[in-house]
Parts: structure tokens; C-alpha cells; sequence
């Protein structure tokens, strides 16, 4: 999961309003822990990024689905001075610019950030001089962390993408990997790189685990030889780690997800996002009547008790369950 979202882009007339939104909207995850505000501020940032026209009043934007009262008048504020008196506030405010900058170091989250302020460690040199404090991803976090806040261009991804999936074939031919995330969303750079892959073996229903004992390891133990330089950890389906092309590349954050069969296409759908339309998607599946997450989509019955899984073997089957127009991985972006 990277840390920093931004929906601006060179095609997104409303870059200005997206990048004061975004602040507000890391600064309500890391300092003020409002995950309500921060989903508010990301969803009214998508939609402004994917609007056609440059937004000319808080009214106007307020006709978006998705931008209320309060946001409206912040578009209004900015117009009008070109700043916004909460966001100048928060930039004079040093603990509340620490706990942000230590919650962009790799595995440092909100509640740990605020520690370390409250033991008076606000810097990145604080942190190298303070190593004792941090755990394993963390002291990772740290020694990538210039490398980590550079964006990964498409076509290093699609290098990384090769190499796994060349490493993949020569142990057995019968998996499947896709890389999700902003690079299936056909993004030109990502934050880090989500892999998900799964083996025709693995069925939930005949217990995923015992089957999947050893293979992710297996695996991470091959790409340690060319690709992968560094565990944050390591679980029977779950790898976190570090990887990179070559020595003179920079280090990349690589997670792999080892998935069952069976439940290829909800975790694809779900990793591929963005967050925002994985959000507006679940809430449309509740409406008719069922429960979707990165495992399955489930019937929701009277009771509001899920009942078993439907059989799926495409994404297309999940938006057709719901009765959802099919959006391309492109077009959901919002
Ligand atoms: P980036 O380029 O910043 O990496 P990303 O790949 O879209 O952008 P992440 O790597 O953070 O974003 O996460 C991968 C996907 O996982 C994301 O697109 C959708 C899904 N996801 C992550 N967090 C959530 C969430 N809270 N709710 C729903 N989906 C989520």
C-alpha cells in the first residue's frame, strides 16, 4: 500500500483543488486519525480529478456528487485568495508537520508517528539517530526512504513485471500474476507495486493453507536472486518486501499476494482500485443486495446474514452479478 496519494495529473484541470484536498486529506489520516474526513477529501478529490472542465465556483463544484457544503466553501476560499486559513494553520503547526512527515517512512502509521513526536524524535535525521525505536519494516522504511518517495515509471514496472513473471514460469508454468494497483489502472508511474498470484491448486474450499505452505517462500527465495533485495515479511500468503532491477535502480516497495483460485478476481478487482471506485462499488453491490471484498461476493439474505459465494471466473462476473456497467481497468480511476 503506498503512502501518498495524488490524483493530479497533467490532464486534470482541476489540479489546484486536488492538491490542497489531498493535504487536507493526509493530514486527517496521520495527525487528526479522521478516516470519515480522509475518505471525504479523497472522494471529492477523484471527482474533481476526473472532471471535465476547470471548476469556477464552490457552487459549481458542489453540484459533483460527492462535494458538500464544506468542501464547496474551501474551493471558494482558495479561488478567492488563493489559500486556505486551515491549511496555513496546519503548516505553522511543527507537531502536526513531524507526525506527517514520519508517517511517509515505510511502516511508520499514524499512532506510531505521534509517539515518536511525543518523544521529542520530528526529523528523518531524528529517526537515523534513533533507530532503537523502530521495528524491522520500519528501520526498512527508513533506509529506502528517499527511494521509496519517488513515483516508479510504467516502464520500470513493466521490467519488474518480466522478471516475475519470467522467475514464475521456470518454477512452474501453471500460475498466474497480475499486477494491480495504478499500473493495471494503466497509470505512467505508481507508488509501489501490488502483485497478485495464484496456482490452479489452490482452492479455498479444499484449505488454502496447507496447500500454499512453502510456495510463496519458495518463490521469494528464487527472485532473491535477481530481483528481490529485502523482507519486511513473509507469511504463507502474504510477501512484503524490497526489489530492484539493478544495482544502479532505485529500490522499490514489491508486495506479493499469494491467492486462491477461487478468489482470483474479487482480490484483482479489489487491488486494482482505485480505493475510491472500490468504495462506490461495494456500496452499489450492498444495494443489490450483496456483500463484496477482495475475497468473494456473497448474497446478503433477509436476516443480513451472507450466505456462500457466488462462482466467479472473470471480473466482468462480478460487475454483471451487481448489475454494474463493466468499467476497463482505465476507467476507474475515480
Ligand atoms: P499508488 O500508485 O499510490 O500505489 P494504488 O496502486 O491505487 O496507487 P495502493 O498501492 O495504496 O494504491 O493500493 C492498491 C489498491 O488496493 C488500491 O488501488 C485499491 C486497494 N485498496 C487499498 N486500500 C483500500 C481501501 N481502504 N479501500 C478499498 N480499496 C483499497
Amino acid at each position: 500500500m503506498s503512502k501518498r496519494k495524488n490524483p493530479s495529473d497533467s490532464t486534470n484541470l482541476n489540479a489546484n483543488f486536488c492538491d490542497f484536498l489531498m493535504e487536507l486529506a493526509d493530514y486527517e489520516k496521520n495527525v487528526s486519525r479522521n478516516i470519515h474526513k480522509y475518505n471525504a477529501y479523497r472522494k471529492a478529490a477523484s471527482v474533481l480529478a476526473a472532471h471535465h472542465k476547470k471548476i469556477e465556483s464552490g457552487d459549481e463544484a458542489k453540484k459533483l456528487n460527492g462535494i458538500g457544503e464544506k468542501i464547496a466553501k474551501k474551493i471558494d476560499e482558495f479561488i478567492h485568495t488563493g489559500k486556505l486559513r486551515k491549511l496555513e494553520n496546519i503548516h505553522q503547526d511543527t507537531d502536526a508537520q513531524a507526525i506527517s512527515l514520519l508517517t511517509r517512512v515505510s511502516g511508520i502509521g499514524p499512532v506510531k508517528a505521534a509517539d515518536l513526536v511525543r518523544s521529542g524524535i520530528k526529523s528523518i535525521e531524528d529517526l537515523r539517530n534513533n533507530q532503537k525505536m523502530l521495528n524491522h519494516h520500519q528501520l526498512i522504511g527508513l533506509k529506502y526512504f528517499e527511494d521509496f518517495e519517488k513515483k516508479i515509471p510504467r516502464s520500470e514496472i513493466q521490467q519488474i513485471e518480466d522478471n516475475l513473471k519470467n522467475s514464475i514460469a521456470n518454477m512452474d508454468s501453471n500460475f498466474t500474476l497480475t499486477i494491480c494497483g495504478s499500473y493495471r489502472r494503466g497509470k505512467s508511474e505508481s507508488g509501489d507495486i501490488d502483485a497478485l498470484l495464484t496456482h490452479p491448486s489452490l482452492q479455498v474450499s479444499d484449505g488454502k493453507k496447507k496447500q500454499s505452505e512453502n510456495m510463496l517462500k519458495n518463490l521469494v527465495d528464487e527472485l532473491s536472486k535477481t530481483l528481490v533485495t529485502d523482507v519486511i515479511s513473509i507469511g504463507d500468503t502474504k510477501f512484503m518486501g524490497v526489489c530492484r532491477i539493478s544495482n544502479e535502480s532505485l529500490a522499490r516497495r514489491l508486495d506479493i499476494r499469494l491467492v486462491p483460485h477461487d478468489q482470483y478476481y474479487c482480490a484483482v478487482l479489489y487491488f486494482t482500485g482505485s480505493d475510491v471506485f472500490n468504495k462506490g462499488m461495494r456500496a452499489h453491490a450492498l444495494e443489490k443486495g450483496f456483500t463484496l471484498n477482495e475475497y468473494s461476493l456473497r448474497p446478503v439474505g433477509v436476516t443480513g446474514v451472507p450466505g456462500e459465494p457466488v462462482p466467479i471466473s472473470s471480473e466482468e462476473d462480478i460487475f454483471d452479478y451487481i448489475d454494474y456497467p463493466y468499467k476497463k481497468p482505465e476507467e476507474r480511476n475515480l
